[in-house]
């Protein structure tokens, strides 16, 4: 069975640009219940372990710049099926091959700065929900 868990961030381009409001508009509207949710700025040392994944990757030092250069707005979120689904409302990581109506397709410019990240496993939620609110969550 999938989990009903899943973990988003609004990124540092997302927040610059005054798209908190209308991410998490519709977040909510899609049926997503906000779990925990805090604004805060990575550094270089929690960037470079949230992105482990991608540390042989080309990019990984533009990547590293860019989720640092700004505050960003960690959420954890729970709805049935929730890593599938944010995924297909968030679009691909290009904006530009991203659906219609989905978030990156609206908000974002390109696909290093692409607004928003969404968890890509259950096994990855759980994680990076852990990593961000390493305390009792809220619910
Ligand atoms: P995802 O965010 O859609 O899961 P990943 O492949 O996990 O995409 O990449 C993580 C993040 O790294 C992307 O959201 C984007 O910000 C950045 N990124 C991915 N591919 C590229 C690239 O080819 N050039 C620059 N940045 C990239
Ligand atoms: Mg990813």
């Amino acid at each position: 069975m999938k989990g009903n868990r899943t973990f988003t961030m609004i990124k540092p381009d997302g927040v610059k640009k005054g798209h908190i409001g209308s991410i998490l508009k519709i977040i909510c509207d899609n049926g997503f219940k906000i779990i925990s949710m805090k604004m805060t700025r990575l550094s270089i040392f929690e960037a470079k372990l949230f992105y482990k994944i991608h540390e042989k990757r080309e990019f990984y030092k533009e990547l590293i710049n860019y989720i640092t250069s700004g505050p960003v707005v960690v959420i954890s979120l729970q709805k049935e099926n929730a890593v599938e689904d944010f995924r297909s409302l968030i679009g691909s990581t290009d904006p530009k091959l991203a659906r219609p109506g989905s978030i990156r397709n609206l908000f974002a410019e390109s696909i290093s700065e692409n607004v928003i990240h969404g968890s890509d496993s259950d096994e990855n939620a759980i994680n990076e929900i852990n990593f961000h609110f390493p305390n009792k969550e809220l619910f």
